[in-house]
């Protein structure tokens, strides 16, 4: 019988620089630099480039790195210039939305202004990065799986800082940029609408986001046991006996009585992860616009008990 070896053993993935075949009429807009690495050959292929571009990527990639470094600045003036304090403080900055007065108008810079600034700038960045994969993956012949499944989470990032701020009638109600400060935001957010774990649809969220791990773990375990039978290189192993996608199906039937196919775990896969950013963009623009505290709604339709004073 055959073993096949994997990354864990001491086969590096490794070839001669391929490109990758040219990509329909854009061959230009690749870079040209191929390298291999010997670290990159641990975790996958060892070949590091090509990277295709484009003009769409390139504006992408600048309009991206734009709000970045105005968000780097915007932290740095709110300790007066101090690259020491900047370093220091670092994870406590933030680049705040206006405060409620401005409504959805367009405040100074120093008020508000740069956050709507760098939120339009990452906003363009990441329509043009989907715009990427959904034009590479048809460059390549592929369906547009990659591109829908970003778009899912397009619309949560989009429900929270500009959907439900627009129904909000303010900007104020957006997340700031800012490690703590996005933290806090998430947390008074919770607070003000009578606590989120009352929102259904954050229970929804939370499901198939652990659904998610639980799935990744499941399928990457049972690829990897099997793997030395060669459950990683797909060939031959849907329709043949005594295959390694046979034995990790097995598992699972005698396991718990059902198995996924070797098709159907992406579907699995697929849909928890989409469907976390999606019903978790219901659950966000629904606060405060239809709901406005999720535990008196729990105690109205059941959920929670009403409190005996
Ligand atoms: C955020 C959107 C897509 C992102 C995109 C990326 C860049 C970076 C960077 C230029 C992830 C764009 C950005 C490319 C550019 C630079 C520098 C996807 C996102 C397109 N919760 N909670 C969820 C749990 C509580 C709260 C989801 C658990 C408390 C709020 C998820 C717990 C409170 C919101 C989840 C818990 C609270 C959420 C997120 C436990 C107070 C949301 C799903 C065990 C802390 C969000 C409906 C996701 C949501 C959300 C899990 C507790 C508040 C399932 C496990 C009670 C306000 N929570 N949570 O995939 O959708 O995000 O809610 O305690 O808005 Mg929660």
């Amino acid at each position: 019988m055959i073993e096949y070896q994997n990354i864990f053993t001491k086969v590096q993935v490794d070839a001669p620089d391929y490109p990758g075949v040219p990509p329909y009429g854009s061959e230009n807009d690749r870079t040209k630099g191929v390298t291999h690495s010997y670290l990159a050959g641990k975790f996958g292929d060892a070949q590091i480039g090509p990277i295709y571009l484009g003009p769409i990527g390139v504006a992408s990639l600048f309009t991206g790195i734009l709000a970045f470094v105005l968000i780097g600045l915007g932290m740095m003036a709110s300790v007066d210039w101090s690259l020491g304090e900047f370093v220091k403080q670092l994870f406590w900055l933030g680049v705040y939305p206006p405060a409620p007065e401005y409504g959805l108008s367009i405040p100074p810079l120093n008020e508000g202004g740069l956050w709507l600034l760098c939120g339009m700038l990452l906003t363009v960045s990441i329509m043009l990065w989907w715009w990427r994969t959904f034009a590479l993956s048809a460059n390549l012949g592929m369906s547009n799986y990659l591109a829908w499944a970003f778009a899912a989470a397009i619309w949560l990032y989009l429900v929270l800082g500009f959907i439900r701020p627009i129904l909000m009638g303010s900007w104020s109600e957006a997340v700031p940029f800012g490690i703590f400060p996005h933290l806090e935001w998430t947390n008074n957010f919770s607070l003000r609408y009578g606590n989120l774990f009352y929102n259904p649809f954050h229970m929804w969220s939370i499901f198939f986001l652990y659904g998610s791990a639980v799935l990744f773990g499941m399928h990457g375990a049972t690829i990897l046991a099997t793997s030395r039978y060669g459950a990683d290189r797909e060939i031959d192993q849907i329709t043949d006996r005594g295959t390694a996608a046979e034995r990790g199906a097995l598992f699972w039937r005698w396991t718990m009585g059902f198995n996924a196919s070797m098709e159907s775990i992406h579907r699995w896969a697929w849909w928890f992860g989409v469907l976390t950013c999606v019903t978790g963009g219901i659950g966000i623009i629904l606060t405060g616009t239809v709901v406005d505290n999720w535990y008196l709604w729990g105690i109205k339709h059941g959920l929670a008990e009403q409190p005996e004073f």
